[in-house]
């Protein structure tokens, strides 16, 4: 069997596939906040009451809740039958080791438990978390040490983003001088949860380190510029951080004698672990373009691409496989769309409001932006805005929303009532479009819905008249809400020399109209300019 883990912000879930059918035979899950309250987190973190936007989760809470999972997993099945085991872990987050860590993975079986035994290798408790807006400041210097977040975003994938690791080891290095001091190895929460399995220090997965704003892509190297930032005399990039395994299939080993004491076989082997957006990759047969919609708290939209071609508008990372893989990370998701809905009185009158109005009519094109929170992409809000769009004369004007409006009475300059639900399910897939135009080498092949949103087929169908992808859109339903772990479980599989078997996926077609595209994106591009300070 194989073991997909995926750790992430609130719970540690864990899928066990069948090694000839691929199928699920067990999975097990660990809620911090309910199952672990010892470590008083709230949804798996802890908000700080001193450092503006700071946000860390206990590291020790991932071991102990490694133990539960196991002991629930064993119930179902027997672990020594697992052969392979891997995971996808929340990216960027980082974990600062003490000078006996080596030693310390080297013996993880003299602790009673794995609490203490991870408790033992730290040289800081916590881990700056992804929704971390503390480094501003470092992110400024990232930006400058290379000139600029074009330059940035050309050698790393990415514009500096305070939730990237290379800002937050900065910011350790130099509002936390005595951590640092203290820290003889970082990793990414994926290779220390493998240096766990593993039982020694292993090196970095090369689709995880892209998360980091410190790894040259196109070089394949760490970049010298940005480590200068990080290192000091006493910490060599060597040291620090390690090394990148640059080949996905590579081993780390057999698992370690801590977990062969839980029941596990000594024969298991420990693939590599990854950042859970490129795990979700592999849970899916993707082709180049093909897209993967993730509808959950936040949307993320996940694409193969086989060309590097970097902005400071998206992510892009080295694909867990091949290639690469392009990312967009929208925060305002799930919750603006629920605003929405709780306004319209629920999700049925929301799905009947956006089935039965058009946002594009004989003469005007309707277009609403909603940010509740403050969005990624662009970076503008909180705020609600509408606007209408004269086809004739291509001038977008903004309008009220129906309750500011004082007009009773409905004419071509208002807001109609029931057309907020259709236009940000619109709004929502035009921003993922136009940003997809850029990041991809042709049209978009097939679209798959995952993530808890999915069930909605409103919703589904309202983004894939907008995407409208050459090869149809997919929904995959509440299976893939574990899309992360069957994710790992997957890659476990691709490691084993011995593989049989193909991925199968229960995917549904998603049926839509068709909409006029190319008018609501000339409407949108002007909507969000509008809208955009940065
Ligand atoms: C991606 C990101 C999140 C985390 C947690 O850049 O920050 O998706 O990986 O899921």
């Amino acid at each position: 069997m194989y073991l997909g883990l995926d750790l992430s912000t609130q719970q540690l879930k864990g899928i066990v596939l069948d090694t000839k059918t691929l199928e699920p035979v067990a999975q097990c899950h660990v809620d911090f906040e309910d199952d672990l309250p010892q470590f008083k987190t709230e949804k798996g973190v802890f908000h700080s009451t001193s450092v503006a936007g700071e946000i860390n989760a206990p590291v020790a809470m991932w071991g102990a809740a490694v133990d539960l999972l196991l002991e629930r997993l064993a119930k179902e099945i027997t672990l020594g039958d697992i052969t392979f085991v891997s995971g996808s872990c929340q990216q960027h987050g980082s974990v600062y080791l003490n000078s006996s860590y080596k030693e310390g993975l080297a013996s993880l079986d003299k602790h009673k438990d794995m609490t203490s035994a991870v408790s033992s290798l730290l040289a800081l408790p916590v881990s700056p978390n992804w929704q971390d807006a503390s480094t501003e400041k470092e992110c400024a210097q990232f930006e400058a040490a290379v000139g600029g977040p074009e330059k940035l975003a050309e050698i790393t994938g990415s514009r500096a983003h305070t939730r990237f690791t290379g800002p937050q080891i900065l910011k350790v290095k130099e509002r936390n001088p005595k951590v640092y001091a203290a820290t003889s190895r970082v990793q990414l929460i994926s290779n220390f949860l493998a240096s766990l399995f593993a039982g020694k220090p292993c090196p970095f997965d090369l689709a995880d380190a892209c998360g980091m704003n410190l790894w040259d892509i196109q070089t394949g190297q760490w970049c010298p510029k940005l480590t200068d930032l990080i290192t000091d005399e006493t910490h060599s990039v060597e040291s620090l951080l390690g090394p990148v395994e640059t080949d996905p299939k590579a081993l780390l080993g057999s698992i370690s004698p801590y977990f062969v004491s839980k029941g596990f076989s000594p024969s298991c082997q420990v693939a590599q672990f990854t950042g859970d957006n490129p795990g979700t990759m592999l849970a899916l047969p993707l082709q180049a373009n093909d897209v993967i919609v993730s509808l959950g708290t936040s949307t993320t939209a996940l694409v193969v691409t086989n060309k590097y071609m970097p902005d400071p508008g998206y992510h892009v990372f080295n694909h867990p496989m091949e290639g690469y893989m392009g990312m967009l990370c929208y925060c305002n998701g799930g919750l603006a769309r629920e605003k929405i809905s709780d306004k319209l009185g629920g999700w049925d009158d929301f799905n009947k409001a956006a089935e039965t109005t058009d946002t594009v009519s004989k003469d005007n094109v309707y277009v609403g932006i909603y940010f509740p929170l403050r969005e990624i992409l662009p970076r503008a809000g909180p705020f609600e805005r509408r606007f209408i769009y004269n086809k004739k004369t291509e001038k977008l004007s903004e309008v009220p929303s129906p309750e500011e409006s004082q007009n009773t009475e409905q004419n071509t300059n208002s807001w109609p009532p029931n057309m907020d639900a259709a236009a940000i399910i619109q709004s929502q897939a035009l921003s993922i479009k136009m940003r997809l135009q850029r990041m991809m080498h042709g049209d978009i092949g097939k679209v798959y819905f995952v993530g808890g949103a999915s069930v909605n087929t409103t919703i589904c169908s309202g983004m894939s008249a907008i995407l409208q992808p050459t090869k149809g859109a997919w929904r995959c339903g509440l299976e893939m809400a574990n899309a992360c772990a069957i994710g790992s479980a997957h890659h476990a599989w691709l490691c084993d020399p011995n593989k049989s078997g193909q991925v199968k996926v229960h995917e549904e077609e998603v049926k839509y109209k068709q909409v006029d595209v190319d008018e609501l994106l000339k409407a949108f591009k002007l909507a969000e300019n509008a809208c955009t300070d940065i």
